[in-house]
């Protein structure tokens, strides 16, 4: 593979690995709002970012490309409501969907056509996880305590669904 997009895609990896952090620092602070649902629901996101990890991974092993881990900056701790961490949230989704974009980027200019074949998964996992918080962002505006209480216990059921790589 041509070291520009390895170096792309390393980078990816460890942000990947990074937002794993980003979530499961929000788990730890909704744990303290006795919210299970919400704490369930990024248990699952914390385990997805690392999946996404290990698919990039993999993808890497199988081209014979050097994948390098790297030291991460703390994630941010503390939050002011579960509105403000579904916004984190959701500005952290569009940061990593600019960055996935930026790669296939890269690939098409590399004419590595296994490459942008790979990273179309990607592409269309970014539509869905800005659409989940946008989702979790109106539904929290829209419903009040009561509501919240449903919610909370909807997204107990969510279950990580392990990606193949
Ligand atoms: Fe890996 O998609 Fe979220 O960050």
């Amino acid at each position: 593979m041509n070291k520009k997009l390895v170096d792309a895609i390393n980078t990816q990896i460890n942000y990947e690995i990074e937002s794993a952090q980003v979530y499961l620092a929000i788990q730890s602070y909704i744990a303290t709002l006795g919210l299970d649902g919400f704490e369930n629901w990024f248990g699952i996101q914390f385990e997805e970012e690392l999946a996404h990890a290990r698919k990039f991974i993999k993808y890497m092993n199988d081209r014979g490309a050097r994948v390098d881990i790297r030291g991460y900056e703390d994630p941010r701790n503390e939050f002011s409501s579960l509105l403000e961490t579904l916004e984190v949230s959701l500005a952290h989704e569009k940061g990593v969907t600019s960055r996935i974009n930026n790669i296939m980027t890269i690939a098409h200019e590399l004419k590595d056509y296994s490459c942008v074949s790979f990273l179309q998964w990607y592409v269309d996992e970014q539509v869905e996880e800005e659409d989940n918080f946008n989702n979790l962002i109106e539904k929290v505006k829209l419903v009040k305590d009561a509501g919240l209480y449903i919610l909370d216990k909807e997204l107990l059921t969510r279950v990580f669904v392990p990606i193949v790589y």
